[in-house]
């Protein structure tokens, strides 16, 4: 291994050399490699982007800037070659899509550009991939093998499980990425909260829940952004991130297959837990690829406190 990297990497471990040391099998390891690298070709478009939107819709009818199209079909053509990726699924594709032979074992599910509508702003957005053994439908913990996101914010992080905990890397000026954090863990109870939805459309439930972390001084710390609001509580090492069920969407609003599934993986590597509120989003099995679900997810205390606040009061 490290063949091939700078002088100054020789000195950091970088993702290819720490995938290799910490046993991650070869197939998946080249895999995730290639999607780092593909993070970087994102970043270029991102850097290029004139911000029109593209003036069509996506499946889910939201307005879909052209950056989204990009990204999606950056990452589709670079998978397309592995030769380890049997069918893709993208938030931005109405359709899974067969880009192996049929012998493969992996299938990747991507939200290509999470947060996408914050470009304009210039706060953080981010790629979200999960990968699996077999097919992707059925229960995450049956079927995920790893789980990865980017983040396009002032550094652009990778943060990569393949079961044998969660660890970050910085991209480096020299185009590399360096490890930044090996296993990282979230403390038992943190101190920040993260949260989706309008006040007035929350359940009681959520309601008491919310409102006895805010008596209890957690901070608010909420960007829009998926990406980079669980990025923070992970960096944190803990707190909660939750998009609730709400009235007239009892499902929430986030994606199961392309954003719940990965993050959960990686939360959970991390020592944390992500539930719907009640059933750990790693056993919801996948019927259809634009299920969603609500979300609680972060540290144990804060998921477990939320837990027994929706059984008690919504029972
Ligand atoms: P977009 O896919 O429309 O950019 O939505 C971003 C997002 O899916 C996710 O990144 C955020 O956590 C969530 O939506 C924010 O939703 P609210 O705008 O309802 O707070």
């Amino acid at each position: 291994m490290g063949e091939g990297i700078s002088d100054y990497t020789k000195f950091c471990i970088d993702l290819r050399r720490h995938m290799w040391m910490a046993g991650v099998e070869m197939e998946l390891r080249r895999l995730i490699w290639q999607i780092a690298v593909t993070g970087k070709y994102i970043s270029a478009k991102i850097h290029e982007s004139n911000r029109k939107l593209a003036g069509f819709k996506n499946m889910y009818g939201e307005e879909q800037l052209a950056l989204d199209k990009s990204s999606d079909a950056i990452l589709k053509n670079q998978l397309q070659f592995s030769g380890f990726v049997r069918e893709y699924a993208s938030e931005e594709q109405d359709r899974i899509i067969q880009i192996g032979q049929g012998q493969e074992k992996y299938f990747v599910t991507a939200d290509p550009l999470d947060g996408s509508s914050l470009v304009d702003t210039n706060l953080a957005i981010g790629t979200i991939i999960g990968i699996h053994n077999g097919t992707m439908y059925g229960k995450g913990r049956e079927t995920m093998v790893a789980a990865l996101y980017i983040t396009y914010g002032p550094l652009i992080t990778m943060v990569y499980s393949a079961g044998k905990g969660t660890h970050e890397f910085v991209l480096n000026r020299e185009g590399e990425y360096v490890l930044s954090q090996e296993n990282i863990r979230l403390r038992e109870k943190g101190d920040i909260y993260s949260l989706g939805g309008l006040r007035r459309d929350w359940t009681p439930g959520h309601l008491r829940f919310v409102t006895d972390l805010e008596a209890a001084g957690y901070k608010l710390r909420y960007s829009g952004g998926f990406v980079p609001d669980i990025n923070q509580v992970l960096i944190k090492n803990g707190g909660v991130f939750t998009y609730p069920a709400l009235r007239k969407s009892p499902q929430g609003k986030l994606r199961l297959l392309f954003e719940l599934l990965p993050m959960a993986f990686l939360i959970e590597q991390a020592g944390g837990e992500a539930t719907d509120g009640i059933r750990r989003i790693l056993d919801i099995p996948v019927e259809e690829i634009g299920q969603r679900s609500p979300i609680y997810i972060g540290s144990r205390y804060e998921v477990e406190m939320a837990r027994r606040y929706l059984e008690e009061v919504e029972k």
